[in-house]
């Protein structure tokens, strides 16, 4: 079997003692690659005065990893710049928060050429090598241009964006003609996939054969390959003390009101503040819900250094005070927004004492919190999920109640209908949900997308150059 060497922007290995405050990448790819025995290479999270390309090797987890510090530049450029200010707000069509900058696509470029002249050396030619999300698009595209014939796969995290909104990126065809240097490209849902073969359809030459498209000698496969849990974490997670402990907390401090949870990293693409709004309606419409219910919230804050976010804080911390000044009473507290990460058992434990899931982005790739939520809730008194259509979960959660995150009396409605949801019915569409992603978890994924790289390409496939080789300054 051959070694997977699996890139992403960040390696994340939980270590003891810490909470496991990680995005849903970091936790879905440690459980793929303790299974393939593979390597996990990426930046480290550190700064560095000067960038040398020193790799640290560690072994944390189960996992084997191999990270580099990165300079303060590449982290204002490339990360907290065309990562996050650009194609993340981009690709979550929101282009009044997406900020062009040259300065950015520059440091972009510079940091996936580093990524390539440092993992080079420690590449074998039996490799296969899986790339992770849009901070390394054009990756696959350098280690072409050095040599490399590996198969090379690529995940995209994030949804992909109409070409309307794609073209207002000033390298969007450089961009993507690197992405099929790629031999495939994997999507949460077939909506980005069908939005990504239609930019490719119309801005090149391309041909459709099958499940691949061709331009000239390079053919790239396009899956659908949805992310789904460690389900193992979460049966193992049942019996611990920890999820016990915090279960038993909630539903004490409840005192019999039923609790309504939501839990996202605090970002713009999570509906936050429609959500609040609509919980806001929700009291106002139903007087006979006050005293009766609570939302628990919580948002560990992210990605601090970009205005925007820190915009958001500032209006959730807004939002919820003025809610709950309108509507608390001595002993109830309509809202409980919680800035902090809580480790797996105890959020096992937080899904399983609310009677609602609440996961309302206006765009997610994916969202890993609603299954996380179905995967919680007791079988026999299972609580309910309501939905986002915008949500790439919602192509296989058909059982949830759906809502549109946009429309505040459309999300109201729809917590007022799980309120009410009778046994038998939440019990039917909790057993239609969690055989889903049982069948469809973490190792599925990750199976699924490696057999399809691991596949012979076929004779007629050669290898093209893409882009041209950079001098390194
Ligand atoms: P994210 O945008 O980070 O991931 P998501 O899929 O919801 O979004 O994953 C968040 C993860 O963080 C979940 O596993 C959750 O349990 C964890 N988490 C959130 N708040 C926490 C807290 N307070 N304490 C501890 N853990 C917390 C990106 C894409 C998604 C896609 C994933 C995986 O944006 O659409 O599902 O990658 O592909």
């Amino acid at each position: 079997m051959s070694r997977l060497i699996a890139v992403s922007n960040r390696v994340q290995i939980e270590t003891e003692g810490e909470s496991a405050n990680r995005g849903g990448l970091a936790v879905a790819l440690a459980a793929a690659l303790r299974e393939s025995n593979g390597i996990w290479f990426g930046w480290s999270g550190e700064q560095t005065e000067e960038f040398t390309g020193q790799i640290t090797f560690r072994r944390a987890d189960g996992v084997a990893t191999a990270t580099i510090d990165l300079e303060a530049q590449d982290i204002e450029e490339y990360y907290n710049g065309f990562a996050n200010r650009t194609l993340w707000p981009l690709f979550h069509y929101r282009l009044d928060l997406t900020e062009i900058a040259r300065d950015f696509a520059g440091g972009y470029e510079r940091v996936n050429h580093r990524f390539a002249d440092t993992l080079a050396p420690l590449i074998e030619p039996d490799d296969l090598i899986w790339v992770h999300d849009y901070h390394l698009m054009p990756l696959g595209a350098h280690l072409r241009t050095r040599g490399f014939a590996n198969r090379i796969g690529f995940f995209l995290h994030i949804p992909w964006p109409p070409a309307s909104l794609l073209m207002s990126l000033p390298n969007h065809r450089e961009l993507v003609e690197a992405m099929l240097a790629y031999d495939v490209i994997g999507f949460q849902s077939d909506e980005w996939r069908q939005a990504f073969l239609d930019y490719v359809m119309n801005q090149f030459d391309a041909e459709i054969e099958g499940e691949c498209v061709r331009l000239g000698e390079r053919r790239t496969r396009l899956l659908v390959c949805p992310i789904g849990l460690d389900v193992s974490d979460f049966s193992g997670a049942v019996h611990s003390l920890a999820m016990k402990q915090a279960q038993t907390r909630l539903m004490v401090s409840a005192a019999g009101r039923e609790m309504i949870v939501g839990v996202d990293r605090l970002d713009y693409s999570k509906g936050l503040q429609e959500r609040f709004a609509a919980y806001e309606l929700l009291l106002t419409n139903r007087p006979d819900l006050r005293e009766k219910v609570f939302l628990l919230q919580i948002a560990p804050p992210s990605r601090g250094d970009v205005p925007s976010y820190q915009q958001i804080r500032a209006d959730l911390n807004a939002l919820s005070g003025s809610i709950n000044g309108e509507f608390a009473s001595i002993d109830w507290t309509p809202i409980r927004y919680v800035n902090q990460g809580y480790s797996r058992d105890e959020l096992f434990g937080i899904y399983r004492a609310a009677r609602v899931g609440l996961v309302t982005p206006l765009r997610d790739g994916m969202n890993l919190v609603a299954k996380e939520y179905v995967a919680a809730q007791d079988p026999a008194d299972p609580g309910v999920l309501v939905l986002s259509c915008f949500a790439g979960a919602a192509a296989q959660l058909t059982q949830a109640v759906i809502v549109n995150p946009h429309s505040s009396e459309d999300i109201a409605d729809g917590i007022a209908r799980a309120l009410s949801m009778p046994l038998a019915e939440r019990q039917e569409r909790h057993q239609a949900m969690l055989e889903c992603i049982t069948q469809q978890d973490v190792r599925w994924w990750s199976r699924t997308f490696m057999e399809a790289l691991a596949e012979d390409p076929g004779p007629e496939v050669v290898p093209r150059l893409v882009g041209t080789e950079r001098a390194q300054g």
